[in-house]
């Protein structure tokens, strides 16, 4: 009998409670303890949305979702595993499980649409370095899947909806944006704006939209320059060209949490008010069945390249 082939579905990861929001952020810091201030500002942006993030919640279902897709599509039977960025199980907790439950061949991806090494680059490097020193399992990532057709049809449905609750949708801006990272991206050769463009301009034409735009959000505090313009200067600027309604679409990431829940629906919602902009969100991709059944085709193919 085939043996399961290994999937390694990545995310971010998120504390479970307020009390681990310190070693959260201290490892997201690649281990330098935030500031009293800085904790105390990440702590009230949780609390503002409810205590906790969704997003543990919601990347297991998305988990387990592209799993069950798979395991009934007549292709080879896949076993499940779960690795963080940032909180357990981390990645490397994921592999050792893979290892010990005799998984030889693996399919890596990551809960992020557009590659950056700095972003899928970093999860793939923590599974393959784990496996290298454990012994296994061989593995084969899926580096992007921003095209995928599934995704962009569910993207541009997203879109389609959002501009439905405009009163003039012709004539509002939908704004594509992403997680920011820091501007020496650009002197690396790095396909992660490229790639934003790419998914963006690919639904912008399926809804022959007039005006769109893109956009960063979610930029750190760490004193060098990242990425812009921010999503905040760009409603100050539509304003300032006339504009009254936005549609923010946060095509970089795929679940409801922090970055979209507080830095668009309060922060960028609040600016958007006193601009007198009417600022509409996407919903985000969650665990609709469309969006998962292009995550399992991302991995199917990526599997078949090895074959
Ligand atoms: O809901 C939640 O609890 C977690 C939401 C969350 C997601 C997420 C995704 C990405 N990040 C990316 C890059 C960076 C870089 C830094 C950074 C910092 C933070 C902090 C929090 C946080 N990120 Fe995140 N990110 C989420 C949460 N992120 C909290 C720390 C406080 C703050 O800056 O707001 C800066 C690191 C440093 O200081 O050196 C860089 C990228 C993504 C999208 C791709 C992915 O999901 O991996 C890129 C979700």
């Amino acid at each position: 009998m085939t043996k399961p082939l290994g999937l390694l579905v990545m995310a971010y990861g998120t504390p479970r409670n307020l009390d681990e929001v310190l070693p959260y952020y201290t490892h997201i810091r690649r281990g330098r303890a935030p500031s009293e201030e800085q904790l105390a500002d990440l702590v009230g942006r949780y609390q503002a949305i409810g205590g906790v993030s969704p997003l543990a919640a919601i990347t297991e279902a998305q988990a387990r979702g592209i799993a069950d897709i798979l395991n009934r599509d007549g292709g080879r039977p896949v076993s499940l595993f779960l690795g963080m960025k940032h909180t357990s199980p981390f990645i490397e907790d994921a592999v050792k499980e893979m290892v010990a439950e005799g998984i030889e061949e693996a399919v890596g991806i990551v809960l992020a649409p557009h590659y950056s090494a700095m972003s899928i680059g970093g999860y793939q490097k923590a599974a393959r370095e784990a496996a290298k020193e454990l012994g296994g399992p061989k593995f084969r990532f899926v580096d992007s899947w921003h095209m995928e057709p599934a995704f962009l049809d569910v993207l541009t449905h997203r879109v389609e909806h959002a501009l439905a609750e405009c009163e003039n949708p012709p004539e509002a801006m939908v704004v594509f944006s992403a997680h920011s990272l820091p501007e020496r991206i650009l002197t690396m050769n790095d396909p992660y704006v490229d790639q934003l463009h790419q998914s963006g301009e690919a639904v912008a034409d399926r809804l022959n939209l007039q005006h769109y735009m893109f956009g960063w959000q979610s930029a750190g505090q760490t004193g060098e320059p990242w990425l812009g313009p921010d999503i905040l200067d760009i409603l100050r600027e539509l304003k300032g060209d006339g504009f009254r309604e936005v549609v923010s679409c946060s095509q970089g990431f795929v679940a409801d949490h922090l970055e979209v829940l507080y830095d668009i629906d309060i922060e960028a919602q609040d600016l958007a008010k006193e601009l007198g902009l009417h600022l509409v969100r996407t919903r985000q991709m969650n665990d609709d069945s469309r969006f998962l059944q292009a995550l399992a085709d991302a991995v199917r193919k990526c599997e078949s390249q090895g074959a």
